[in-house]
């Protein structure tokens, strides 16, 4: 797959050619445009620190809906994220973005065919989790206990037949971010609820060691986010 560099990486290239004298000491990050939340934002942060790079926050308040950014939203949503002039919509869009520009999308189209379908997966987990915090929390968190391990099965079963740790391939990819951040937010809502998963426990161990992950989950930025919107979790 074609390798992308960033535009912030490409601004940062373009400077290092310009004389001293207008060289800025540092170069706009990312951008992302958010609730104070986790939520949607948690993988994008997390992939970026494994990556190194900085984002900027740019957060909202409920009254965004009223002001002139509600209309810019492509889907009448956040997140949005801006990587120099692109500007994105759509969580997953702004992931396999991310994926193509820092190397993180397999190493050829069948790879990158697979952990698309991973993503999917994760992202229809997301989706009835978002659904049980906002929408079913008090009435259907039992049910939804009970149900977890069926999905955790599938995600068990294909990442121990890939047998590197990882989804897919031998690298870490988008879809293995959105696999842990989804995964630490289970395994607040249900502690236990990796036993019985060996190789996603694993996965959980290692992800939460990589140096610059473990220095972000210990940081101030990642600890004062909640994990969602409503106190929930
Ligand atoms: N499919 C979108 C994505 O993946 O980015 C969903 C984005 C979404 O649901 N955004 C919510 C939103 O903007 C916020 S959150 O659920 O991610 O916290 N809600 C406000 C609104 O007016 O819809």
């Amino acid at each position: 797959m074609t390798q992308h560099k960033s535009a912030a990486v490409r601004r940062k290239e373009e400077v290092l050619l310009l004389p001293d004298v207008i060289q800025t000491p540092s170069m706009p990050p990312y951008t992302i445009t958010y609730f104070p939340v986790k939520g949607r934002s948690g993988v994008i942060r997390i992939m970026l620190a494994d990556k190194g790079e900085e984002l900027k926050d740019i957060m909202v308040g409920d009254d965004w809906q009223t002001g002139p950014l509600k209309a810019e939203c492509v889907f009448g949503q956040v997140p949005k994220f801006e990587d120099g002039n692109l500007v994105l919509f759509q969580s997953n869009a702004i992931l396999r973005h991310l994926g193509r520009v820092h190397g993180a999308y397999g190493k050829d189209n069948t790879e990158a065919a697979l952990i698309d379908m991973m993503n999917d997966g994760v992202e229809e987990l997301r989706s009835k989790y978002v659904k049980l915090i906002y929408q079913e929390y008090d009435t259907g968190k039992d049910a939804y206990i009970k149900d977890l391990p069926k999905i955790l099965c599938n995600f068990e079963k294909f990442m121990a037949q890939t047998n590197t740790g990882f989804l897919v391939g031998d690298k870490v990819s988008y879809a293995d971010y959105n696999l842990f951040d989804i995964l630490l937010n289970h395994l607040v809502l249900q502690p236990c609820c990796l036993k019985g998963f060996p190789t996603l426990d694993d996965f959980v161990k290692k992800m939460s060691a990589r140096p610059l992950i473990k220095a972000y989950l210990n940081s101030e930025d990642y600890k004062k986010l909640p994990i969602n919107g409503n106190g929930k979790q």
